[in-house]
């Protein structure tokens, strides 16, 4: 109705941008195992060299890492468009005013940080976004023509985390995605409830990941109907408790609402044996969790606080209803690598690897070598496949360790045997298929 966004059109995931001219991935990759480390994604991001810890819970995103992240955040932008969801960007810096208005700003605790400015103005980082949005919505919107509304931002969060541990996992400052709905009445929320709900399962398969909605508790943000999505992985810290009907909807693609509604599937806070909907003990799954998202339907518990009222169809004031809905953006890049790696390193998904492609020259200094190097690079490059060009003069060895550390979906090696014979090696890191096949053909499998 009225003024749509432009919808985006499907895969189009823009890249980073090409790269002119090989580069030198900086800084050079770890060799031995960080201690401070406990967790494979945390020891895999500092040995690949994707983050620094700046200080406890606080990290510096590198240029390899800030890559996936970008590609993540991309596909949870392109999803959150397709569901009809509009971006916009709210500050990091909230007044504490406004946290008074909701309440928030004495019952969030310590977790929240307090800034004192010059003037001695009480301020906050924000940990969540759903005062503002709300004293956004309240200002710009009298009409209930003008809904429903999605409006959702990509920005970095502080929680002042008690123990923050697992690096990108559970920071103090994090990156997330979070969206909130106002809609004039119930039936219009659960529609908002549901498109997001579709959206986060679209999103999170797009990066390679099952994640799986749990029936979950609404904690310090409050509300009714609330999921959390958790994708399984030995190290999660969450305990989750699920239907295998689950697994069976879900290898058909018919994982909706509706059908999980009727589904157990919980946390462990929520973990209740006694349930009517408990299956059989060999139908119940145990595992751990990663909650790499959480939807929340809290009805007006900010709009009546703060006064998000618009003028309904006869013109009698309706409190709008509300949901949030947050992904973590930064928890992904750990979530995606605790799901994708070997003893050797991380095996990204093609759809959030920083590079497709790692082109390894055996022989650098080598006049044929080079040449057919920069040669495939430049046409990669023009194709705009996101290739990393490894030209340094060092043992093979070295090489092939810290490609398979780095874990782009595709190898290309090329050595002075391979040159003489119009040949080259086309590594799969995933499944580690080796092929070896003309310079042609593998432009034509990467590029194709
Ligand atoms: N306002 C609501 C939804 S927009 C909200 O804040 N929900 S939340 O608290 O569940 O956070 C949303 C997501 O952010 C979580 O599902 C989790 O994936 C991520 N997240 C939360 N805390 C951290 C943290 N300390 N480090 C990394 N990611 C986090």
């Amino acid at each position: 109705m009225g003024l749509n966004p432009v919808k985006v059109p499907p895969q189009s995931i823009s890249s980073p941008g090409n790269l002119h001219a090989p580069v030198h991935l900086f800084p050079a990759t770890l060799k031995e195992t960080p201690s401070e480390a406990q967790i494979a994604s945390h020891r895999l991001m500092l040995r690949a060299g994707m983050i620094r810890q700046a200080s406890a819970g606080i990290y510096t995103w590198l240029p390899l890492g800030l890559r996936v992240l970008r590609k993540i955040e991309t596909i949870v932008r392109e999803e959150q468009n397709r569901a009809g969801a509009q971006e916009l960007l709210m500050p990091t810096i909230q007044s504490a005013d406004l946290w008074r208005e909701s309440g928030r700003y004495d019952a969030y605790g310590k977790e929240m940080l307090r800034i004192t400015d010059r003037h001695d103005r009480e301020m906050l980082y924000g940990p969540t976004n759903e005062e503002l949005i709300t004293q956004i919505f309240r200002d710009n919107v009298k009409r209930y023509r003008d809904l429903p509304k999605i409006l959702y931002h990509i920005q970095w969060k502080f929680r002042d985390e008690v123990r923050p541990r697992f690096g990108v996992m559970r920071g103090r400052e994090f990156l997330m995605k979070d969206s909130y709905s106002f809609d004039l009445d119930f039936e219009g929320a659960k529609r908002s409830y549901k498109a997001m709900f579709d959206a986060y399962l679209k999103t999170f398969k797009r990066m390679g990941l099952t994640a799986i909605p749990m029936q979950a508790d609404s904690g310090a943000i409050g509300g009714t109907l609330t999921h959390e999505f958790h994708v399984l992985a030995e190290t999660g810290e969450s305990g989750v408790f699920y239907d295998v009907a689950y697994d069976e909807l879900a290898a058909k693609g018919e994982i909706d609402l509706d059908a999980l509604s009727r589904l157990y599937a919980v946390t462990d806070e929520k973990h209740d044996p006694t349930a009517a909907n408990v299956p059989p003990p060999e139908r119940l799954r145990t595992a751990r969790g990663i909650e790499v998202g959480h939807i929340f339907y809290f009805g007006t518990k900010y709009s009546k606080a703060m006064g998000a009222v618009v003028a309904g169809p006869d013109g009698t004031p309706v409190t709008v209803e509300m949901g949030s809905y947050g992904i973590g953006v930064s928890r992904l890049v750990g979530a995606i690598i605790e799901a994708n790696h070997d003893e050797r390193g991380i095996r990204w998904p093609e759809s959030v690897a920083p590079f497709k492609v790692g082109l390894i020259n055996l022989k650098s200094g080598d006049g044929a070598c080079d040449a057919a190097c920069e040669d495939i690079y430049a046409k990669l490059t023009q194709a705009g496949i996101d290739t990393l060009y490894d030209d340094r003069d060092d043992r093979a060895g070295v090489k092939f360790a810290d490609m398979d550390l780095i874990g782009l979906p595709w190898q290309l090696v090329i050595g002075p045997k391979g040159v003489a014979a119009g040949i080259v090696e086309l590594k799969n890191r995933h499944s580690g298929e080796k092929q070896e096949l003309s310079a042609d053909s593998a432009l034509a499998k990467l590029i194709g």
